[in-house]
């Protein structure tokens, strides 16, 4: 195996024997497949593009099984092996409407394969791996390009789920995985990865319009940390969808809903709120999940990443629920909604009442829900607080969280950070943090959580806006700075979107990805003066003199 799709890959270079993560060879092998074959499927999917068609259920197709190779979502071979069956079929179908074959096709446009065996055999084989490239630029840009794909399918799955859908975001992705089948010059690549970019700004700001649409713009929320005397259910990953029917199918059981991980968001959604049986967050960030699963005592649902491995010794295997593209051998799958209509999540409700209530781990509360509508409406108190000094800067510290020590940087710098700053945050970096007391200023929170990963998005239209409101010619001439923790794909997709946005001079940790070569790496710094996190001490430093 070869994966070097995550921060926490071996040695910084790349996993081989069975990753960082737990992934076995087999899983990982079969993930390259998947990728693999939406390759193929974007080869007739490019054809049909040239005819001024997109195939709707192509993209919907290749957003999802992107989202099934992300970090931390799908565990289980089998499940995967399905969705290498599903895309050989939606392979066939694209071929037939782009009226097959003209002129030599890949491979991976043309391989077949049927039985477990089959199919294994071929997810085994060196060519369908990124390694298949030998020259390290070439795939460092090819790998930089899918991952960034894989950060915009899952945003852009999330969207569709919603009933949002654009045929330019699907079409990119096809564009983005058939260019990898052939041989281009390195600036072709570039422009590729830089297109990528834009598309991750639109399939993040369709998302916003989603979500905010569907479920009214977040709002300033104090959200409860500790629990009740009821059963309850844990929700854990992005889909708001999947909390949507679980509140709905909830209410009046006796069975209450927490947030774990990136759900937390949800909270601060005027639809969500209003459910009393709703009560707060319990935990923190995806890798602490052995413990409190554990300590949760109730049925726990998986909606996208990050579930980790269930350690030896542990007990909740038997109460953990997955659905959409997580899986795991073991654990529970709740199928897809039919039709028109919805999801049943009647098993984990009568699993829940058979469960004693949960542990409490912590008390007290946490505010959030600073997405744009929310920092607008307190845009004149924070232009004021800007002009009158009150506060010197604001620094962007989105992104993920992720195991290893090397991110108390994170903790370190938000202590650290002078007293007139204000920190924006969304994703589950804001678990490195988002619990201390760092205080106000004039009554604005100094941390500004606008929500998960995808709400970025939310920060970057926080500082369009506040450009217009100084009148400034460049978003760069903000007094922002930028410090993003990045753990699996979806980070880098937003990084390349903020690279589109035209913002300059991010400090990216806590190491910079290892699928950049030193070639492709050197490109991000003298286009972008992409920088990796020093010191504590000396970042805030250069930060505050707008380095
Ligand atoms: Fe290694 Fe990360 Fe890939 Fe897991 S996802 S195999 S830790 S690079
Ligand atoms: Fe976290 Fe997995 Fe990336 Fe949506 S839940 S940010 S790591």
């Amino acid at each position: 195996m070869f994966c070097f799709q995550c921060q926490e890959t071996a040695k910084n270079q790349g996993c081989t024997v069975r990753g960082v993560c737990g992934k076995p060879e087999s899983t990982a092998a079969l993930q390259d497949l998947l990728i693999y074959l939406c390759k193929g499927i974007s080869v007739f999917g490019e054809k049909l593009r040239e005819k001024g068609v997109v195939d709707r259920e192509a993209g919907r197709f290749i957003t999802k099984a992107l989202f099934v190779t992300i970090t931390n979502a799908a565990w289980d071979d089998l499940s995967i092996t399905e969705w290498i069956r599903e895309g050989l079929k939606v392979r066939d179908v694209v071929a037939k409407r782009a009226g097959g074959a003209a002129g030599p096709l890949p491979d991976c446009a043309t391989w077949e394969g049927t039985s477990g065996e089959d199919i294994l055999a071929k997810a085994m084989s060196d060519e369908v791996r990124i390694t298949a490239a030998d020259d390290e630029d070439v795939r460092s840009l090819r790998e930089l390009l899918i991952i960034g794909c894989k950060g915009i399918a899952a945003y852009a799955e999330h969207a569709e789920v919603l009933g949002f859908e654009k045929d330019d975001i699907y079409g990119s992705l096809m564009e983005s995985l058939a260019s990898t089948t052939r041989d281009l010059p390195v600036d072709e690549m570039v422009d590729l990865v830089m297109k990528a970019g834009e598309t991750a700004v639109k399939s993040m700001a369709l998302l916003d319009e989603a979500n905010t649409s569907t479920y009214g713009n977040p709002e300033m929320t104090e959200v409860n940390l500790g629990v009740r005397n009821n059963p309850g259910i844990l929700i854990s990953g992005h889909d708001l969808k999947d909390m949507e029917e679980l509140l709905e199918q909830t209410e009046g059981t006796g069975v209450d809903v927490y947030t774990h991980g990136e759900m937390l968001p949800a909270n601060y959604y005027p639809a969500f709120k209003k459910y009393g049986h709703f009560v707060g967050n319990y935990g923190g960030s995806w890798w602490h999940q052995n413990e409190e699963f554990e300590s949760f005592q109730g049925p726990v649902l998986l909606t996208t990443n990050c579930l980790v491995p269930v350690k030896k010794g542990n007990t909740y295997l038997d109460r953990l629920f997955t659905t959409g593209v997580v899986s795991y051998p073991g654990a529970r799958y709740i199928p897809a909604r039919p039709k028109g209509g919805k999801k049943d999540f009647s098993s984990l409700v009568e699993a829940a009442k058979k469960c004693a209530p949960p542990k409490e781990i912590e008390k007290g509360k946490i505010v959030g829900g600073f997405a744009h509508a929310q920092v607008m409406a307190l845009a004149d108190k924070i232009v004021e607080a800007v002009k009158s000094g009150a506060i010197k800067r604001f620094v962007v510290m989105a992104g993920c969280d992720g195991r290893f020590n090397s991110r108390d940087y994170y903790t370190e710098v938000a202590k650290n950070l002078p007293k007139d700053t204000v920190i924006l945050t969304a994703g589950c970096a804001k678990y490195r943090y988002n619990k201390l007391d760092l205080g106000d200023i004039g009554g604005i929170p100094r941390v500004l959580d606008a929500g998960q990963c995808n709400d970025s998005y939310s920060l970057a239209i926080i500082a369009l806006k506040l450009k217009e409101a100084f009148g400034l010619a460049d978003i760069n001439e903000l007094p922002i700075s930028y410090d993003i923790a990045w753990y699996e794909q979806k980070a880098v997709a937003v990084l390349l979107a903020l690279l589109s946005l035209g913002v300059q001079g991010i400090r990216l940790g806590p190491t910079l990805p290892a699928f950049l070569s030193p070639n492709v790496a050197k490109v991000l710094v003298d286009k972008f003066d992409i920088k990796p996190i020093g010191t504590v001490e000396g970042d805030i430093a250069a930060m505050m003199a707008g380095k």
